[in-house]
């Protein structure tokens, strides 16, 4: 395996285990983190012996989203020629069943990938939620359409203009996890789940993914596609920049709505 800085990488039975790490600042998703992510998964994609992938963060934070000190001075044309946010879509080719271990902050991008994996595994202290509202921002990586479509309308709703966030047990409530375990036992059960999956028949579990993902993909590439495009519009307003400036200077932005 590639050696790789942002991101621990193991192999544990059959599962291709990935924990992000840079914990100072809650796994930020860097572009260069982002990418080790995706070359990992790819990498452990192609072993015939890993049949599933866990990725996880740390205790305190999965991933607090997208690094906001590298987008804070884009405008719109620097956003749409980055290749940031299409490397989030090769998460689209893992033919593998990859699942979300998730603890502590699982905000924006983190919560966008999260919800890119088959399944999210929770521990008791996590917290859902799309702040990019507080940013002047939208979800950029198919957080709205994704959130939607697990959660419904009017909750998906509130999360993303209103930053509600959900507990674990409300997201096990709505859907968006699969199951809940304590702090010290959510990791132990992800890989758990991706070991008994791993050891099922590969062929029929790749179609099963596959298909299953088909059901709402037609309506899912399109409605990412102007999601993206909406979300690089906003790089052009003056309150992107004010909302971004702010929380790096940790104070409250003025929006002038422009
Ligand atoms: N980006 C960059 N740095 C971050 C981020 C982030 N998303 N989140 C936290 N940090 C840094 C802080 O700047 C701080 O750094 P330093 O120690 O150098 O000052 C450090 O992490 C600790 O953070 P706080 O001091 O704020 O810690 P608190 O415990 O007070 O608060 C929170 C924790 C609530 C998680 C808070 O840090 C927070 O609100 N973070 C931002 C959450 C957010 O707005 N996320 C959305 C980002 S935009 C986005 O994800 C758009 C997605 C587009 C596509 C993505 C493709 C991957």
């Amino acid at each position: 395996m590639k050696k790789f800085q942002f991101i621990l990488t193991e192999i544990d039975g059959n599962v291709g285990v990935i924990k992000l790490n840079r914990p100072k600042s809650y796994n930020a998703l860097s572009y260069e983190l982002l990418t080790e992510l995706m070359d990992a998964l790819t990498e452990f994609d192609q072993v015939q012996e890993i049949g599933a992938m866990v990725i996880t963060g740390n205790e305190k934070a999965f991933a607090a989203g997208a690094d906001i000190s590298d987008m804070a001075e884009a405008s719109r044309e620097d956003m749409e020629q980055s290749p940031f946010i299409p490397a989030f879509d090769r998460i689209g080719n893992i033919s593998k069943p990859v699942i979300a271990a998730v603890s502590g902050f699982c905000l924006g991008g983190g919560n966008e990938l999260a919800m890119s994996c088959d399944m999210i595994i929770a521990s008791e202290s996590a917290v859902f939620g799309q702040p990019e509202i507080n940013l002047g921002v939208i979800p950029g990586a198919g957080g709205t359409q994704r959130l939607t479509r697990i959660v419904g309308k009017q909750l998906a709703m509130e999360m993303t203009i209103n930053n509600r966030s959900l507990t674990a047990s409300e997201a096990l409530q709505y859907g968006l996890v699969n199951h809940i375990y304590p702090v010290d036992d959510y990791l132990n059960q992800a890989i758990t789940l991706a070991q008994e999956i791993a050891a099922r028949a590969p062929l029929a579990i790749k179609a099963a993914k596959e298909m299953v993902n088909q059901s709402y993909q037609v309506f899912l590439t399109q409605g990412i596609k102007e999601e993206r495009s909406k979300f690089y519009d906003l790089f052009s307003s003056q309150d992107q920049k004010e909302g971004m400036k702010a929380f790096l200077e940790k104070r409250k932005p003025d929006w002038k709505g422009n």
